[in-house]
């Protein structure tokens, strides 16, 4: 393992102002997207949508420092006949890997998940890394409810995250390490808080064992909300506080950067989070995003499968990249949202 070269792809993951775009949805969760806006689950439409935003140029190269692709994309070429990987490169952006391979029930554990994908995941990295891939993600995913989680699911999530971690980091990849408590259910922000708290001590433990070296992981968590189903709602100021607490006690400094996933949250919820923890700094992590929905939901809308909605989806996209890439330099107004690009 090259420790210099791991630490300066994950630096350039969460360099000042750059975010990562996550659009790693397995074919499943795509289909559910496409569904909302109408668009047929083919192939060549899931290559068209995502070829349509790795060409937003300008955003792309100002804004996005990597993308998380899903393994049907990493080997995909454009219509001209481009691989993706390139247009992604040529842009000034890192290509990237989801590699874990989805959930499983947990045994005995009822409700609770399990993140699957270790078999076989030191001889598929090295094939990623030849495609291109500098960076991989892993998402192990915790869900509260009365009696969950539990700490078999916390442990064994956990420690399947320092497992991924280590095969990654010794593949010359850089491991983005994301344990995602979800924000299902009605739980409180008090609640979201311990919870969080718990598997981030319980992740960093399992990563020290397996000598994962922390200077080259980025960590990919979720910002301490309440429960979306939850009575009572939680002010932006009070999210970035709660959420810095919970992270000033659980990362170390060696960590190069935190870039949050958004879980759910609106586009705009996501990018006020963001911004107001960054006007809480200084912090010992850069922070930034490395968002899904949050960056996606307005491209998708906007372009409904038609190419004659192309620029404008192009621009939605961009104006959301610029509005996290205030926000990651704690420099987002509400204002700003109002001019946005037709
Ligand atoms: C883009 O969604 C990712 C993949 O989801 P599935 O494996 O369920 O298809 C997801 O892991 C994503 O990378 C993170 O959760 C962040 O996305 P959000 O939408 O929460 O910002």
């Amino acid at each position: 393992m090259n420790l210099t070269e791991l630490n300066k792809v994950a630096q350039a993951m969460v360099a000042p102002g750059r975010g990562i775009l996550a659009a790693d949805e397995s074919s499943g969760t795509i289909k559910k997207r496409f569904d909302a806006i109408s668009v047929e689950n083919t192939e060549d439409n899931r290559r068209d949508y995502r070829e349509m935003m790795f060409r937003t140029t300008e955003a792309m190269s100002k804004y996005i420092s990597g993308v998380i692709l899903y393994d049907e994309t990493i080997w995909q070429k454009a219509k001209d006949g481009t691989p993706l990987v390139e247009i992604i490169r040529k842009a000034g952006a890192l290509p990237g890997i989801k590699v874990d391979e989805g959930t499983k029930p947990l045994p005995n554990c009822p409700g609770e998940l399990i993140t699957t994908g270790l078999d076989k995941l030191a001889e598929r990295l090295p094939k990623y890394y030849e495609q291109g891939a500098r960076f991989a993600k892993w998402r192990a995913v915790i869900d509260i409810g009365p009696d969950i989680p539990s700490y078999a699911c916390l442990h064994a999530n956990a420690h399947a995250l320092a497992r991924y971690a280590a095969l990654c980091q010794a593949a010359q990849i850089v491991p983005i390490v994301e344990p995602e408590i979800l924000m299902d259910g009605d739980h409180d922000i008090d609640r979201c808080a311990m919870i969080s708290e718990w598997m981030l001590k319980e992740t960093f433990q399992e990563l020290y064992y397996n000598k994962v070296a922390l200077e080259g992981i980025v960590l990919k968590p979720n910002m301490v909300v309440p429960g979306k189903d939850g009575k009572t709602r939680a002010t932006v100021q009070e999210v970035a506080e709660k959420t810095i607490k919970v992270l000033k006690n659980c990362v170390p400094g060696a960590v190069p950067g935190i870039a949050f996933l958004s879980g759910g949250q609106t586009d705009e919820e996501a990018t006020a989070n963001l911004d107001a923890m960054n006007k809480l700094g200084p912090l010992p992590w850069t922070l930034t995003f490395s968002y899904g929905r949050a960056l996606q939901h307005a491209p998708q809308t906007t372009w409904k499968g038609k190419s004659e909605n192309v620029a404008a989806a192009q621009r939605a996209f961009a104006h959301r990249a610029m509005m996290n890439s205030l926000a990651a330099l704690g420099q987002w107004k509400a204002d700003l949202e109002t001019r946005k690009a037709a």
